[in-house]
């Protein structure tokens, strides 16, 4: 792709939570979003992340989903008084600070066509199958690479939240390739070629020992399961990524380098507040991908639609994939932690 003067051109809901009927008849969907895209057979495949809740309630009580070896998908039952809401998503046990999610993800096929709009929604499903997956999986950003799809997501458990590897020719059934990268760390996200001669991935450690506030770097590696030569690559400068940054879909190769979609938070000023979530842009050379070229100063999404700015958690753009079709960037987006989205984007 010649890369130049970006426009965004549209931007269109894809999906909501009542176009996938939950896995049980005692759940509900909340959301449907953060999805990895790919080109398959010239159609647009997505792998989308949906979350479900027990629909059920008890006075008194909150339902926290949690995926077993013995029994598949198990609720806890946990008196009011022994947690805290932190967000709508997370609730904190007040004897221990032990976190727990309010809901539990898995991953779901979707066709898509040319990809302006949904086909089919009942592809294959990707769900729960570890212990280190018990709270579920997230966040899948795919990438075509040596003729297979691989795809790094989120394994979260109560040890924490990892990323995990795994991959398919045909979506419809997967290869489980095991942990890539150790706890805590998310938003990785594979290049969809080697670079002078290795596996290249951008990858998002957050440590407890808050030197800094979540960075995105850059790893290398020779068989895609091993990882080394670990590198800063970038932090948040504006307001607008004051809080965290993250690698979006896979780096686009564009003449001028590779383009780098990502996202950025605001820094939280209150309790129970998530700070805003856009997309920004930068330009990392083609060989060494560990030098910044250019970089966008201000967002190039940021949340202004409805779908955006209401849902499961208000405010949020969160870029995970793209597709080159028809000489157009199509990049796929979760609004609001609730919706699918697409946005055109025009180069010039
Ligand atoms: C954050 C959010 C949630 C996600 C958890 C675990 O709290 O991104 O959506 O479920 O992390 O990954």
């Amino acid at each position: 792709m010649r890369f130049g003067h970006h426009e965004i051109h549209s931007r269109r809901l894809l999906l909501r939570p009542r176009d996938i009927p939950p896995t049980r008849d005692d759940f509900e969907v909340i959301g449907v979003f953060n999805p990895g895209a790919a080109l398959y057979r010239d159609e647009v495949v997505l792998l989308v992340r949906v979350a479900e809740q027990p629909r059920e309630r008890r006075n008194g009580f909150t339902p926290l989903p949690r995926w077993t070896v013995e029994s598949g998908i198990v609720i806890d039952w946990v008196p009011n008084d022994e947690i805290e809401p932190i967000d709508t998503r997370v609730v904190r046990r007040k004897s221990d600070g032990i976190i727990r999610l309010t809901f539990i993800s898995h991953l779901q096929v979707i066709y898509c066509g040319d990809g302006g709009s949904v086909v089919s929604t009942s592809g294959a499903a990707f769900s729960a199958q570890s212990e280190l997956e018990e709270f579920g999986v997230e966040d899948p950003r795919l990438t075509p690479l040596d003729g297979r799809y691989y795809f790094t997501y989120v394994a979260v458990s109560s040890h924490g939240v990892a990323t995990a590897l795994a991959s398919t020719a045909d979506f419809q059934t997967f290869e489980r390739h095991g942990l890539i990268f150790c706890l805590e760390n998310k938003d990785v996200v594979l290049f969809p070629q080697r670079i002078g001669g290795s596996y290249v991935a951008l990858h998002r450690p957050n440590g407890a020992t808050r030197f800094a506030r979540p960075e995105m770097w850059l790893a290398k590696s020779s068989d895609l399961i091993h990882w080394g030569q670990h590198a800063w690559l970038a932090s948040g400068q504006a307001e607008w990524e004051s809080g965290r940054i993250g690698a979006g879909p896979p780096p686009i190769w564009t003449d001028a380098g590779w383009l780098t979609i990502y996202h950025g938070n605001v820094l939280e000023r209150h309790r129970g507040e998530v700070g805003s979530y856009s997309a920004g842009a930068m330009l990392l050379d083609l060989e060494q991908p560990s030098r910044i070229l250019w970089r966008s100063s201000t967002p190039i999404l940021e949340p202004t639609a409805d779908f955006e700015r209401q849902g499961f958690v208000p405010g949020v753009i969160f870029p995970t994939g793209a597709v080159e079709k028809s000489g157009k960037l199509l990049v796929y987006y979760g609004a609001a932690d609730t919706y699918t989205a697409v946005a055109e984007v025009i180069f010039m």
